[in-house]
């Protein structure tokens, strides 16, 4: 085995290129003059993969001979972003590409654009997925991440000419996609159905069909750690090709339905963010992948070995559920243990207790997965049993420790009788570890809410890691202009890997030229950006306005409905001669969002937004003064070139709903101010950044409950708000009167009765607080120096939220491992 190394940046350029070279010769046939920056993609990424196998393989070899716990990281969802220049970056060959390119004549950003953005994931969890196994690998912790590589990832998103949604299909294997591996040695059988029976005195499971599960492998370099990772994605494969019986029946397309129908499994990714969709298929898809998952994991921790002691199994890899999506995988140990190894129960629960751990993403109760329990008897009829088995010890178990009857009814894995149901949560939180929240505020909320009559009893699992993000994505790569500033300032890039020294740039927020030069990056990055969005979507984008922005999945509780009816009060004033626009600070306003296809309200407020902007765009009253644009297809792509340019950031949900946010952190890691409500990890930003730095409104979490027990929602109280505030009432009554949809009144009717009838996140009652904020905004704003200097602060005070950290946590909270020695 070779060294571990710092990446090799012996390397020199033209060494690289003739890596590429020889790539584009031997595995793509074709020579630099005819190559086009598609080919020279595909081949650099083989160029860079092949500089990652030796760290790869030795990384594997250590995690097996060595006595460092793994971590797998179970995820339906892994939201990686485009590979090319994180992997060069991380490898240690950024410049080296740079040179090649130049040598070969091609333009380094044609090249990393050639690259189709895979987009397995719906939003925050699948990109916390992907933060995660990165920073993983740049710690140097052994770790593989484990999912699902869907064939159609997030749908793609187009506006009609009425500013609707569709929805289109995102087929991102259309070219050669060069990063994956696909191991068809190292496969595993995921079966399904059937029965169980008695034999010789033990449950057997006779499945009745099973599917192939190949995993593709990816490798996860770390920054400059010298460990690669990986990330192993299932594809579900059939077992017959086709039925020839069927086939020879000259019935051809009934032979291949088999086929057809295990592929699906694999198929596509479902694109509901945060709420549950209770399909087989979506159960398919989670036994499918995780089943594969812990098999995989004994594989490879007990090579060869016919009786594995799978007593050690804790000791040699942990897993992590990433929400409840791979909860199912607790039942699947068992059955693993006891079935296929021979364990007894006992033995068999204590391994599984020891080896899972949950993290909760949600505070919304519809997001908790409940299944039915007849769905699960008819795909996994052995596992039923284990949970109605697992659901009588832990009943046992709570009247053993005195909890009362009622408590122990309420907190059932498995409710009894009619609709006969399996509560992913619940069965996650007894069957593992540890469970922790994902912000502050976000654990406090599971232990005092939603999981309250668990952390009564097991108070001890209970814990918090706050999110965090990957300062190399969303810093280095999509803000180098700031980068190289940071490293100026603090006269080293040893941050990157130490997200706490930015501190370091707290005095330079009183250094008056650091903060000039940060202004102008600012600016620089508004300037590019506007560049990027005539190119990419067609807008005229005017860098010398304010940029506003708000990009997250469009759901209720994040309240993007608030934000645009800000927007239309704001023009009413201007319309009516209320404000004179000379006064108003020049804004440009972002909308990136999608929403689930079939969320009726969210793709209505996606239709009312891309309509207030063609009003407002078109309006010669507000020309320079107030813009709205709704780019299409947020993705990481838009992300990472939005996020560099924005000065002030969005982050406005009703308190109690947003988990953590992740896109809060890039923000303010990227010099953005926040206008936020004390949600999430808004309020752990905003005591780092300092309350001075932050534009907090709105109602507190224990208001919003207040509000609820009044009956905010069941009694419509919301159309008091509408009633009493003339500003609100001018700006709903312009959604209702046909502004912004030619002269139509129904277009909106259902969102307008939503708002005057039930409310239920209760943007009309934070409209009030919302808009008086944005009057100190503007004043702080008019003074750009200002401004500039709590931006610095903004990004001296954020460290805390690196991935790293979180990761950190994890390690000393739940997972009891470390680095590879
Ligand atoms: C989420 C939360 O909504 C979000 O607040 C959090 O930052 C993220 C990662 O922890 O997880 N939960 C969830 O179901 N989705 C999220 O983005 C889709």
């Amino acid at each position: 085995m070779t060294e571990i190394t710092a990446p090799k940046s012996s390397l020199t350029s033209g060494e690289f290129t003739d890596e590429i070279r020889e790539q584009l010769k031997y595995t793509q046939g074709v020579t630099p003059e005819q190559a086009t920056a598609a080919d020279v993609y595909v081949a650099t990424a083989a160029a860079v993969r092949r500089h990652l196998v030796d760290s790869w393989m030795k990384t594997q070899h250590d995690m097996v001979n060595g006595d460092t716990k793994a971590v797998g990281y179970l995820s339906a969802e892994f939201l990686m972003g485009k590979q090319l220049e994180n992997a060069l970056l991380n490898a240690g060959l950024t410049e080296q590409f740079e040179g090649a390119m130049k040598e070969l004549g091609f333009d380094t950003k044609d090249v990393i654009d050639a690259e189709y953005e895979p987009g397995l994931g719906n939003g925050g969890l699948g990109r916390l997925a992907a933060c995660y196994i990165d920073s993983l690998a740049s710690i140097g912790v052994p770790a593989f991440g484990y999912g699902i590589r869907y064939q159609y990832g997030i749908f793609k998103q187009e506006f009609d000419e009425n500013g609707k949604q569709v929805e289109t299909p995102d087929y991102w294997l259309v070219n050669e996609e060069p990063w994956g591996h696909v191991d068809y040695n190292r496969d595993q059988r995921v079966n399904f159905g059937g029965e169980v029976v008695e034999e010789n005195g033990k449950r057997v499971w006779k499945p009745a069909w099973a599917v192939r599960a190949v995993p593709c492998d990816y490798m996860v370099p770390g920054y400059k750690s010298g460990r690669v990772n990986t990330l192993r994605l299932w594809t579900a494969k059939s077992y017959d090709e086709f039925d020839l019986l069927t086939f020879n029946k000259s019935d051809y397309l009934d032979a291949v339905i088999p086929k057809v129908e295990a592929e699906n499994i694999s198929k596509i990714l479902y694109p509901e963010d945060s709420t549950p969709q209770g399909k087989k298929l979506r159960l398919e898809q989670q036994y499918f992948f995780v089943s594969a998952s812990i098999h995989d994991a004994i594989r490879v921790f007990y090579p060869g070995e016919k009786n594995p002691d799978l007593t050690t199994l804790p000791n040699k890899i942990v897993f992590q559920l990433n929400d409840t999506h791979p909860v199912i995988g607790i039942p699947e140990l068992m059955r693993v243990l006891i079935d296929e190894y021979g364990y007894d129960w006992d033995t068999a629960w204590s391994i599984t207790n020891k080896t899972f751990n949950y993290t909760c993403h949600t505070l919304l109760p519809e997001a908790l997965e409940v299944w039915p329990a007849s769905l699960i008897g008819e795909l996994l009829p052995r596992h039923l049993e284990i949970i109605k088995k697992i659901n009588e010890q832990f009943m046992a178990e709570l009247k053993a420790k005195g909890v009362a009857d009622d408590q122990i009814e309420r907190m059932r894995i498995y409710t009894d009788g009619q609709d006969a149901s399996v509560r992913m949560a619940y069965l996650a939180t007894y069957g593992g570890s540890y469970v922790n929240g994902v912000a502050e505020l976000h654990s406090e909320l599971l232990k005092d809410v939603t999981l309250k009559d668990f952390s009564s009893v097991y108070p001890d699992k209970f814990t918090n890691v706050t999110n965090g993000v990957t300062p190399r994505r969303f810093i280095k790569l999509a803000n180098p202009r700031m980068s190289d500033l940071i490293t100026e300032g603090l006269g080293t890039d040893a941050w990157l890997s130490d997200l706490e020294q930015l501190k370091g740039l707290i005095p330079l927020a009183d250094d008056p030229e650091f903060v000039k030069k940060f202004a102008e990056v600012k600016q620089a990055n508004k300037n590019d950006f506007a560049a990027f969005a005539k190119r990419k979507y067609g807008f005229d984008i005017d860098p010398n306005t304010m940029f506003n922005t708000m990009i997250k999945r469009l759901h209720e509780y994040k309240r993007q409905a608030l934000k645009i009816l800000a927007v239309i009060a704001t023009y009413a004033d201007i319309k009516s001669g209320k404000v004179d626009p000379d006064t108003l600070v020049p804004r440009t306003v972002f909308f990136g969002a999608k929403a689930a296809p079939g969320y009726y309200l969210a793709k209505q407020t996606i239709q009312l937004i891309n309509n207030v902007a063609r009003v407002i765009n078109n309006d010669p009253a507000t020309k320079g003064k107030l813009h709205v644009y709704f780019p299409w297809n947020y993705n990481i792509e838009l992300a990472q070139n939005l996020i560099p340019a924005t000065d002030l950031d969005e982050q406005i949900s009703q308190a109690g709903k947003e988990a953590s946010g992740t896109g809060n952190m890039k923000f303010a890691l990227n010099g953005a101010l926040t206008v936020g409500t004390l949600d999430g990890a808004n309020v752990e930003i905003r005591q780092r950044v300092g309350a001075e730095n932050f534009f907090l409104f709105g109602m507190t979490e224990p208001e919003v409950s207040a509000m609820y027990a009044k009956g905010y929602d069941t009694k419509g109280l919301s159309r008091e708000y509408y009633e009493k505030d003339p500003q609100l009432k001018q700006a709903i009554d312009m959604v209702a009167d046909g502004t912004f949809s030619d002269g139509d009144k129904d277009t909106y009717k259902d969102l307008v009765n939503d708002w005057l009838n039930k409310d239920y996140f209760m943007t009309l009652a934070d409209f009030r607080a919302y808009m008086d904020i944005q009057a100190e905004i503007e004043e702080t704003y008019r003074d750009p120096m200002k401004w500039a200097r709590m931006a610095v602060l903004n990004v001296a005070n954020s460290g805390y939220f690196s991935s790293d950290r979180s990761i950190e946590d994890y390690l000393e909270r739940i997972w009891h491992t470390g680095a590879l020695k």
